[in-house]
């Protein structure tokens, strides 16, 4: 396997690693960011080629620790739990106890103060840049590898997420590490160029379907063809939806954390539908915890969500009309 060593300063390369979720607007989403193109021609190029790309700069030390501490709260809090939308990815999630690898889906559900920071600002331009104008936020989350830790995060295509059997979109997913990370602690792994093929085969891990994450098998793609990313703390490597990742397992004694922003084009009409058998197993409890929360009166506090989205975009259509 070979290695890229990036700091998002820009140096480079030597030789050497749920569900569908709705579109999220915010009141952070501002149709067109202020920040000027994030990215060189040839950074474009390369990240249409290799499907994955290290971003130059960082999250300013203060607002990474304060993202951490918001998100280590949430986790702490079980939030969203009830609902489904905290989780153990690797394991049959039964209870909180020994958690194999939580993960938390829309934290800024519970912390909207997640989508005012100069990072996402930042994030936002990157997408608008790469996936043009109309680019919407689509979710966020956040994946905590516990210290001392065996289990790698699955190869996978996050397109392989997508159960719409009509429609799909352009999608890239901004992977912030919250504290250094390097092929000891969970750093990710991508095969470059796979976001040219088509979103492969995929299963349960272990083929159990009550377990949430997805797999693809090895046998499918030349895992020896993978690069590790090693970052430091603050910078984000983005990745096509297409693109086949992983992430190693953390046999560090910290805990490693990271946080993910997930923006998404225009929808685009499949030439024919699809149906995505791995997705129609599946039996997590998290579906079960999810639908239980729904029928208890989860269905208000949705649709109370979706009122709140319509006001804001309505606020920034007023504004953008006659400047209200
Ligand atoms: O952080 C990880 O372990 C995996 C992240 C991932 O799969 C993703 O961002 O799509």
């Amino acid at each position: 396997m070979s290695q890229v060593n990036w700091n998002g300063d820009g140096s480079s390369c030597q030789p050497g690693a749920s569900q569908s979720p709705e579109v999220t607007s915010s009141p952070a989403a501002q149709p067109h960011s202020p920040y000027s193109p994030p990215f060189s021609a040839s950074e474009v190029e390369r990240f249409r080629s290799d499907g994955y790309l290290v971003a130059r700069g960082s999250c300013a030390p203060a607002e990474l620790q304060e993202i951490r501490a918001v998100l280590e709260q949430l986790f702490s809090q079980s939030a969203g739990r009830d609902e489904g939308n905290q989780l153990d990815m690797l394991s049959l999630d039964i209870d909180q106890r020994s958690p194999v690898q939580p993960q938390l889906v829309k934290p800024s559900l519970y912390a909207p103060s997640l989508l005012r920071t100069k990072h996402f600002h930042r994030i936002q331009a990157m997408a608008q840049q790469l996936l043009g104008g109309d680019a919407k936020f689509c979710f966020d989350h956040c994946i905590l590898k516990p210290a001392n830790s065996v289990a790698a995060t699955p190869w996978h295509q996050d397109e392989a997420h997508n159960q719409d059997p009509h429609y799909r979109h352009d999608q890239i997913s901004f992977w912030i590490a919250l504290q250094d990370v390097s092929e000891d602690n969970g750093c990710m792994r991508y095969l470059p160029g796979s976001n040219h093929g088509p979103v492969l085969p995929h299963c349960s891990p272990n083929d159990d379907p009550r377990i949430h994450a997805l797999e693809c098998p090895t046998t499918h793609f030349d895992e020896h063809a993978a690069v590790t990313a090693p970052l430091r703390a603050g910078v984000c490597v983005l990745h096509d939806g297409l693109t086949l990742h992983s992430a190693l397992p953390n046999r560090s004694s910290m805990d490693r954390l990271a946080y993910i922003l997930v923006f998404r084009g225009p929808p685009l009409k499949r030439e024919k539908p699809v149906k995505v058998v791995w997705l129609e197993s599946k039996r997590t409890s998290s579906l079960q915890r999810q639908r239980r929360w729904r029928y208890r009166g989860g269905f208000a506090v949705l649709l109370l969500r979706r009122a709140r989205r319509m006001l804001s975009t309505l606020r920034q259509v007023l504004f953008r009309l006659i400047g209200v």
